[in-house]
């Protein structure tokens, strides 16, 4: 059985305490790795590392920083099939979207790297003579990066790879369900030239790990995805010491569909959106709905295609639908059932474990005849887990849409343009797709929500750049006499 270390100061180093945890495959309970768990001190050393290797990684220049990064993501594309495996084995996803997941870190690190050629600034006139206003942007220090386990790859990179292209240096802590990819990533990005330091990896748990991270002083900024409940308490934690701090977290993610909706389109959406990645997307759609004129027909017909998704292990080509992450990922998928039983929703399709597979599977659940004041209708689930609404108007929709307290990705299925624009203007979220499912976001624009779903910030694109630098503002006066802004001008 492999075993993995922590990487620090460009080494593979044990923890202090040499304790271990397991990495197990949740499509067959198989333990695929043993990891050794940092502990405080060991986050110290990473963070003393990242602090040690700033000056000369902030000096570099930009363009010869993406270097780096255009070798990284040429070996992240050549190693494509054989990381998607990996993930398929570590995650559970299917291997399809592996492949996706993969693709899109590939997407984020040539993205990155370009803008090493950019990172751009404004330039302005000045309200007086001889004076030249300009900004430039400056990387922030040692960053603590804290991903997810639902895009092993994906998220690291929309993280780490604007992070270095910025200058700064780098504190990461992968989701410790699936650190397999961001180790590959580590040892691709330092085989492609990463000087040691710039770029420390620390596994294990929150309450340690992830603790150490938000406290320690010498961290500047944080980025994390994740669940709103530590999401909150980061943001808390982080902002006694001002730490500058990204929050990506949950979404409850409505697909609208209209009377005049393309009803096969919407159900391939709908299916695609609700159970795509088993549920395990921040931008899952796990509301839908439904104009009432329609309503009978896309219930039926959506059943119908839900019933033939086929589950298993994601190895295999034919699945369409892999495990859920982990066991206690299970039991709260199977609490929610229970909820909306309980609630009086009727469960229409699916509503247990998938037995006899080995695995956390979970059959695809619909649930119809929610009300849009129900817990299923109104809390994260993360699960393959659909709540059917019905409705009488747009307006009706929009206000059940916006109703829940997060606000990541909206969608909206429907023929008619003007319905279309006034989703746009009315849905409370930070991604609205028309005629396309709540997942599928493309890494060059920016990605975030509104509400409980963050704090206002935006990952990828240049939103990126935004994310891990800050802006100082220069006046250059070269009149050769004391100009005074607002006052020497009438
Ligand atoms: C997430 O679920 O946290 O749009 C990220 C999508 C993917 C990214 C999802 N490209 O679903």
């Amino acid at each position: 059985m492999q075993e993995y270390k922590l990487f620090i100061n460009g080494e593979w180093v044990d923890s202090e305490t040499g304790e271990m945890f397991q990495d197990v495959n949740p499509a067959t309970l198989e333990t695929i790795a043993h990891l050794q768990k940092a502990s405080a001190g060991d986050v110290q050393s990473a963070v003393d590392s990242a602090e040690e290797a700033f000056d000369s990684w902030s000096g570099t220049p930009a363009p010869l920083r993406a270097k780096i990064l255009f070798r990284a993501a040429r070996m992240l594309e050549e190693r494509k099939e054989e990381l998607s495996r990996l993930m398929t084995q570590e995650m559970g996803k299917i291997l399809k979207e592996a492949r996706g997941d993969v693709q899109e870190a590939i997407d984020m690190t040539y993205y990155a790297a370009g803008e090493g050629r950019r990172l751009l600034g404004e330039t302005t006139p000045s309200e007086l003579p001889n004076k030249f206003c300009l900004t430039v942007r400056r990387p922030i220090g040692v960053v603590g990066l804290i991903t997810p386990w639902n895009f092993p790859l994906a998220i690291p990179a929309w993280k780490i790879m604007p992070a270095l292209i910025s200058g700064n240096t780098i504190v990461f802590k992968p989701a410790s369900d699936t650190p397999l990819l961001s180790i590959e990533l580590v040892k691709i990005l330092t085989e492609a030239g990463l000087p040691k330091g710039v770029l420390n990896l620390v596994m294990g748990e929150g309450s340690t790990v992830g603790s150490e991270i938000v406290h320690n002083k010498s961290i500047r900024a944080i980025s994390f995805t994740g669940s709103v409940e530590t999401g909150k308490w980061i943001l808390g934690e982080a902002g006694k010491d001002m730490k500058r701090v990204s929050l990506e977290l949950g979404g409850k993610n409505p697909i609208i569909v209209m009377d005049d909706a393309d009803m096969e389109l919407a159900i391939d959406g709908v299916l695609w959106g609700a159970f795509g990645t088993t549920g395990q997307r921040c931008t899952a759609a796990s509301r839908v709905i439904v104009h009432e004129k329609i309503l009978p027909a896309f219930q039926k017909k959506l059943i119908d295609r839900t019933k033939k998704l086929k589950l298993g292990n994601g190895l295999d080509e034919n699945t369409d639908m892999g495990p859920v992450i982990n066991n206690s990922q299970l039991q709260k998928v199977s609490k929610y059932v229970e909820i909306g039983k309980e609630e009086g929703a009727k469960l229409a399709l699916g509503g247990k474990p998938a037995q006899p597979l080995p695995g956390y599977f979970f059959l695809p659940t619909i649930f119809t005849d929610v009300s849009s004041d129900m817990r299923i209708a109104r809390e994260e689930i993360f699960g393959p887990v659909l709540s059917i609404i019905s409705t009488g108007s747009l307006d009706e929709a929009i206000d059940i849409a916006n109703s829940v307290v997060y606000g990541l990705s909206s969608s909206i299925y429907t023929e008619n343009i003007k319905n279309a624009f006034k989703a746009i203007e009315k849905l409370d979220s930070g991604i609205t797709y028309i005629n396309a499912p709540t997942i599928g976001a493309e890494i060059h624009l920016p990605f975030g929500g509104v509400k409980a779903t963050g704090n206002g910030t935006r990952e990828a694109g240049t939103t990126s750049i935004d994310e891990f630098t800050e802006i100082k503002t220069v006046y250059f006066d070269y009149s050769g006499r004391l100009q005074k802004a607002q006052i020497d001008v009438e």
